[in-house]
């Protein structure tokens, strides 16, 4: 099965390779299994319609899935290796090509930004965006340095990036060590409650954050629990408060408009907890899909 049907050979024309990673052992609760998420969201894709909701026509994206990177849930380094190898031969065959991630748990993310970052040559215009309800900015959790709620700071450790280049957007459910930690780096955070002020306001903070700080180009981390629980149950931690899916939809347009995105991602997904109507991995493949408009739209 392929995300919308898409063929799953890299030539010179495709603009974005699609790519699971099944993999959630560095979760820190049990009950959520984003592992099986890559093929969920695939598979919702044959029930939805093949225009977005502006119109575009989804077959004429220039779109791979090359399907899954394999991985061995408990062996963390050989995890990371395959991940890197992978990415490494993405960009062998297409050097500008857009890589789209579907996780598993948020550490998955790790290893596709550091790609990102490593193989982009201009790196102080290169920046990174990341939707959470969490900071995930602990320096270490359960298993150690590696976990879905260390990711943030693992990006924030990669040489290239730094308090002007990295920013948290969503944040509603902090806890007090990963905050202290984040403070002491003056890390920036847009926490969720700020939309009170209007969705435009904080849309202007976001592209601001960025321009201020000379970025052009941005990698995207989605982590499903930015959005509120409410249009999106199936995920480990259902925190109330989160962005809807307009606003995320029109967050998501603004910065395609506005920046060079080289990469994104969805992790956290959790099809054993989504309703019955799959409605989380819909807004997953929604997500996925009319960003790939917005940003090919550009072109
Ligand atoms: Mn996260």
């Amino acid at each position: 099965m392929r995300f919308f049907d898409f063929g799953e050979v890299i030539d010179k024309d495709t603009e974005f390779v699609i790519f699971g990673i099944p993999w959630d052992y560095l979760t820190s609760i049990e009950l959520p299994n984003s592992a099986i998420a890559p093929e969920h969201i695939r598979s919702v894709t044959n029930d939805i319609g093949l225009t977005t909701e502006l119109g575009y026509h989804i077959p004429k994206l220039k779109a791979v899935d090359v399907g899954d990177i394999e991985i061995e849930k408990t062996d963390v380094e050989k995890n990371l290796l395959e991940i890197k190898t992978f990415m490494d031969s993405i960009y062998q065959q297409k050097p500008d090509v857009i890589p789209v991630m579907i996780g598993g748990d948020h550490f998955c993310s790790l290893n596709v930004i550091r790609a990102v970052g490593d193989h982009f040559g201009k790196k102080e215009e290169f920046g990174v965006l990341i939707f959470d309800a969490h900071l995930d900015f602990y320096d270490k959790y359960d298993k150690g340095e590696y976990s879905h709620a260390t990711i943030t700071h693992r990006v924030y450790d990669l040489e290239y990036i730094n308090n002007k280049n990295l920013l948290i957007v969503g944040t509603r459910d902090i806890d007090i060590p990963e905050l202290e930690e984040a403070d002491k780096e003056n890390i920036r955070h847009l926490d969720a409650h700020k939309l009170i002020d209007g969705l435009d306001k904080y849309l202007t903070e976001i592209l601001a954050f960025f321009k201020n700080s000379g970025i052009r180009y941005l990698y995207i981390s989605i982590d499903i629990d930015a959005l509120d629980p409410s249009i999106a149950p199936g995920t480990g931690f259902a925190m109330p408060g989160g962005f809807s899916y307009r606003e995320i939809w029109k967050i998501l347009m603004s910065i395609a408009e506005d920046f060079e995105i080289i990469g994104f991602d969805v992790v956290e997904v959790a099809p054993n907890l989504d309703l019955k109507n799959k409605v989380t991995c819909n807004l997953a493949a929604k997500l996925i899909v009319e960003f790939m408009s917005f940003i090919t739209k550009k072109k």
